[in-house]
């Protein structure tokens, strides 16, 4: 039987195509797994704050979605060079990049205020000490507004007792020793291996895993906690693969 030339028209024009150029080969998308949410050509910004044990903040901020990165460490001081052991008149600080697409110094100003509580003198929940202070790190006349407006509210909840939090112009934040970044799912091997062990470096700069040190931590906002909770388990399921994004 002959072919009708109509139909058969289109694959003759892509045959030629192909034949004609061999880097016309066709490309399927990549699949989600390898499509990275943070372009690359990211601008992102960063903002510090201090509320208490280090290892507890960098798993609240961590786990938000639109935080890029975080690193603990020590601000609000004056000493050089400061070490957990030897702090000086630092404050335990989180660092946290963010992408302001997704998230902005406002929203996390409001994390900050309901994940601490800022008239505790002297410590934090059962932590006491001055390294434990409440501390707004600002940069710019922008987030200082913001800061001082955010703090006048919080005041005015309750005129009770005294808000302690400060509001500093950030200086120097010297990360913290390697042991303290991240402690909430280094303390979890199982939550480790979901992710292929990953090295030291590649932990404290990988989104993926601030948001399981929250996860790790159950800090993070119940919605993204339960949306984990359904990749862990899928692949608790699975068996394989690894965890790459949540
Ligand atoms: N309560 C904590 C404080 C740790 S911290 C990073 C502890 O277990 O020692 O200062």
């Amino acid at each position: 039987m002959k072919k009708n030339p109509v139909t058969s028209l289109p694959y003759l024009i892509i045959a030629i195509i192909l034949s004609a150029n061999p880097s016309h080969s066709i490309r399927f998308p990549n699949p989600i797994s390898q499509v990275t949410l943070i372009p690359s050509n990211e601008v992102t910004k960063t903002a510090v704050f201090a509320l208490g044990s280090f290892w507890r903040s960098e798993s609240v901020f961590g786990c938000l979605d639109g935080v890029v990165r975080t690193s603990v460490g020590y601000a609000g001081g004056s000493k050089l060079n400061p070490e957990y052991r030897s702090l000086g008149d630092h404050a335990e600080s989180i660092l946290i990049e963010y992408d302001p697409r997704l998230i902005n110094f406002r929203q996390l100003l409001e994390v900050f205020w309901s994940s601490h509580d800022s008239r505790q003198v002297f410590g934090q929940g059962p932590d006491v000490g001055n390294q434990y202070r409440s501390i707004i790190f600002i940069n710019g006349t922008e987030e200082s507004r913001l800061a001082s407006v955010s703090k006048e509210r919080e005041q005015s909840k309750s005129r009770s007792s005294i808000v302690t939090t400060q509001i500093q112009q950030l200086e120097t934040f010297y990360p913290a020793e390697p042991e303290h970044q991240k402690f909430e799912l280094k303390r979890n091997p199982f939550l480790l291996q979901l992710i292929g062990n990953l090295a030291e470096e590649e932990l404290e700069k990988s989104s993926l895993a601030a948001k399981l040190n929250g996860y790790a931590a159950e800090l993070c906002p119940p919605r993204i906690q339960s949306r984990i909770d359904g990749k862990v388990n899928e692949i608790i399921r699975k068996g394989w693969p690894i965890l790459r994004e949540v």
